[in-house]
């Protein structure tokens, strides 16, 4: 049976591995609700279904469906990606999936954070939130492993770790109102400190511009291994994003990593700007209190929202002309993997990437 600790991770011996690390396998949920994801989310189940299939070539998915949906998913997903009624109120596995954390003598256990649909009632996106807040006890269930409820609102999408004592996060998204409004940045940073157990936490001011989640990280800036950085870019100072990211980047350059070294920044230019279209925008339910979708939105559009699995680097594509640029990036950053992108316009509608619907578990 498994067992929820009082302790922390940092007390036990226990840290976040990198992403970049060896995975167990890909934990993913089934996109459902028509007020996200337009045309009753099957446009979106497609895209989803190919990013499953795109991991599975290379370690083992789980995807968590709704009971609604078990036959459809389990129709439409290849027959390896192994698919467990899980149920859920959105598809992001990244924020209420848990942390894995591991030890020296390689036991895995999971930090439970608390969960409020980015924001709660201050400026979250849907209400209500509980089958989300769920999701990361039960997956931990699932593979009976020990837990730690964290006594902290956050999401897997607000944190990146380089598995070497560093958490790279944003200002904007951690102190943002609609998450933990009681405790202070020194306390907060306290909290990761002992969950992810880092020594050092990056603070970036802000995320991506117009970005639902109050700034993530994982859609600004990631590391590809200790040391090195890939941050979203536009030459394009007119744009809104070029100051948030040449803040990213000024911030960056002077800071060092938990080991002392000086981080090195690979920009990568964003696809776009990118709007939500009057077709796209027409294709989803209206449900009163949902979090408004309009045609001419910008998209917070950007290839960093990608995932690392075995081997590999699922990237999100836009039939965009930047596309080939930064697959051709990335691939020349990362050699020792294959780079491969897919399509993802229809998840990034819903307000977010590959990377927000993926969670690696080491
Ligand atoms: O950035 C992420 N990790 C998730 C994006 C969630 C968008 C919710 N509509």
């Amino acid at each position: 049976m498994p067992h929820t600790f009082s302790t922390t991770p940092r007390a036990d011996g226990f840290f976040m591995p990198a992403e970049f690390g060896p995975h167990r396998g890909t934990w993913m949920l089934w996109p459902q609700r028509t007020d996200t994801w337009r045309l009753g989310a099957k446009p979106a189940q497609a895209a989803f279904a190919a990013v499953a299939a795109a991991i599975a070539r290379f370690e083992p998915v789980t995807m968590g469906v709704n009971h609604s949906q078990y036959a459809h998913a389990r129709q439409i997903l290849p027959p390896d990606v192994r698919v467990v009624e899980l149920s859920n109120n959105d598809a992001w596995m990244r924020d209420c999936g848990p942390t894995f954390v591991v030890n020296q003598q390689g036991e895995t256990r999971g930090v439970d954070w608390g969960f409020n649909a980015w924001g709660g009632l201050y400026n979250g996106l849907y209400f209500p939130w509980d089958l989300d807040d769920a999701v990361a006890r039960k997956v931990l269930e699932i593979e009976r492993l020990d837990r730690y409820r964290a006594p902290l609102v956050l999401e897997g999408g607000s944190i990146h770790v380089d598995g070497q004592g560093t958490c790279l996060t944003t200002a904007e998204c951690l102190l943002s109102p609609g998450r933990n409004p009681a405790l202070s940045k020194d306390e907060i940073e306290a909290y990761l400190k002992e969950y992810l157990n880092v020594e050092k936490v990056l603070w970036i001011p802000r995320g991506v511009y117009q970005d639902e989640t109050s700034g993530h990280v994982d859609n600004l800036a990631c590391f590809l291994r200790p040391g090195e950085v890939a941050l979203t870019w536009t030459d394009d100072r007119s744009d809104p994003q070029y100051e948030r990211s040449a803040e990213a980047l000024d911030y960056l350059l002077t800071q060092t990593d938990a080991r002392g070294r000086k981080l090195s920044i690979h920009k990568i230019h964003q696809p776009g700007p990118l709007y939500l279209t009057a077709e796209e925008a027409a294709g989803l339910d209206v449900v009163e209190g949902a979090y408004p979708r309009r045609a001419g939105d910008r998209l917070a559009a950007s290839y960093i929202n990608f995932y690392f699995c075995n081997g590999a680097t699922i990237v999100p594509t836009f039939n965009d002309p930047h596309d080939a640029e930064a697959l051709a990036t990335l691939q020349r950053l990362l050699p020792e993997r294959r780079v491969i992108g897919i399509p993802a316009r229809e998840i990034l509608l819903g307000g977010g990437n590959i990377h927000c619907i993926t969670q690696q578990q080491p």
